[in-house]
């Protein structure tokens, strides 16, 4: 049985009470401590918590065996989840700055809730710094924890590096639509999503059960990766297409100038007319261009398009997952569980 939502929200009590017994440590003055306290809840849950959930589901399904709400062996695998949800928070944070959104998880992001502004940069480097107080305090005594910790680090350095890539492709005053391809699109997709929302649940639960095989990590790395990359794809394609009440976030690729799935896609279909709409109305921090691009990716078919294309990767990733060497304990159901839970994904 996958665990719930709920059950994972049980333990994030503790991993806040753990930080602040941190801080007071230091006798960190109250309303900075109350600070701290009201950005970790703000910005680590609230979310679908699909990839701090899937470290518990995929340790149960590695030790065949459901992990119990309310054990400690919950606790430390639900702990490196809750890890990931950190990573990401500090990740979103500082996206929303960098992409001048509005709202996140239907509400306001962070750096717009009232009397936040700048600070949000400091309680972004709190978030992720948090990760390493935790791991240090409940697993420094495991013989994978310099492991996961260098796991954490190169994870981290990877999706900056595909975050660079994204913001380079993507500059606020000009427009290049030569600038853009599908091989600059698979770079930031697989570095500033693939690594951290897909091979790193699985790596940790490969060391939680310690089966963090080379073996085991390079075929988790050899799904998870394109398994990432259709996820990113889909989370572009809803950027435009999907309604904003229940993705819980307003779109900002088109005005962000951004080297999307979908741009790149209406590249390889538009009529040099149609390519000099796009050259006249793509990247611009203006409404009534956006929707002219928009009307272009509809006339385009581009949803339709994109119904097939997933259908494609969804079959090619299956074909991978068949292929799984089980020998040194890796699960099929881990992938195929991963897999379940982002076809055909409205949020
Ligand atoms: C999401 O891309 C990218 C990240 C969360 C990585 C950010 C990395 C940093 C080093 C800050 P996105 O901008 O398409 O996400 P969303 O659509 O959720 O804003
Ligand atoms: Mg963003
Ligand atoms: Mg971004
Ligand atoms: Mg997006």
């Amino acid at each position: 049985m996958p665990t719930t939502l709920k059950e994972f929200e049980s333990v994030w009590p503790r991993i806040v009470a753990d930080l602040e017994d941190h801080c007071k440590q230091y006798k960190l003055p109250q309303q900075s401590l109350d600070w701290f306290v009201k950005s970790l809840n703000y910005n680590t849950v609230g979310g679908k918590c699909n990839r701090g959930m899937s470290v518990v589901d995929t340790a149960s399904l590695l030790r065949g065996q459901t992990l119990q709400v309310g054990t400690e062996e919950y606790f430390k695998a639900a702990l490196l989840g809750w890890m990931i949800e950190l990573l990401q928070a500090f990740f979103l944070v500082s996206d929303d700055i960098m992409d001048s959104s509005k709202t996140r998880r239907g509400n306001p992001c962070w750096y717009l809730a009232p009397n936040v502004g700048m600070v949000a940069i400091n309680d972004a480097f709190m978030l992720e710094s948090s990760i390493y107080l935790l791991l240090k305090k409940h697993y420094r005594q495991e013989k994978s924890y310099i492991d996961m910790v260098e796991l954490f680090h190169e994870v981290t350095f990877q999706t900056e590096l595909g975050q660079a890539c994204d913001l380079l492709t993507a500059p606020e005053d000009h427009v290049d639509l030569d600038n853009f391809s599908l091989e600059k699109f698979t770079f930031i997709v697989i570095f500033k999503t693939a690594y951290y929302s897909f091979y790193l649940p699985v790596a940790l639960a490969l060391h939680y059960v310690g089966a963090a095989t080379p073996k085991n990590l390079q075929t988790s790395l050899d799904i998870l990766i394109p398994m990432g990359e259709y996820f990113q794809a889909q989370d572009d394609y809803l950027d435009a297409f999907a309604d904003p009440e229940v993705l819980g976030k307003i779109g900002t690729d088109i005005q962000d100038n951004k080297c999307s799935w979908l741009v790149n896609q209406a590249l390889r279909k538009v009529t040099p007319e149609q390519r000099k709409v796009l050259e006249e109305n793509y990247g611009q921090k203006d409404s009534a261009k956006e929707a002219k691009v928009k009307e272009l990716y509809h006339e385009l078919k581009l949803s339709e398009f994109y119904q097939v294309w997933e259908e494609e990767r969804v079959a090619d990733l299956r074909v991978k997952i068949e292929k799984v060497d089980e020998s040194e304990g890796l699960k099929k159901e881990v992938f195929e569980t991963f897999l379940q839970k982002i076809y055909k994904r409205s949020k």
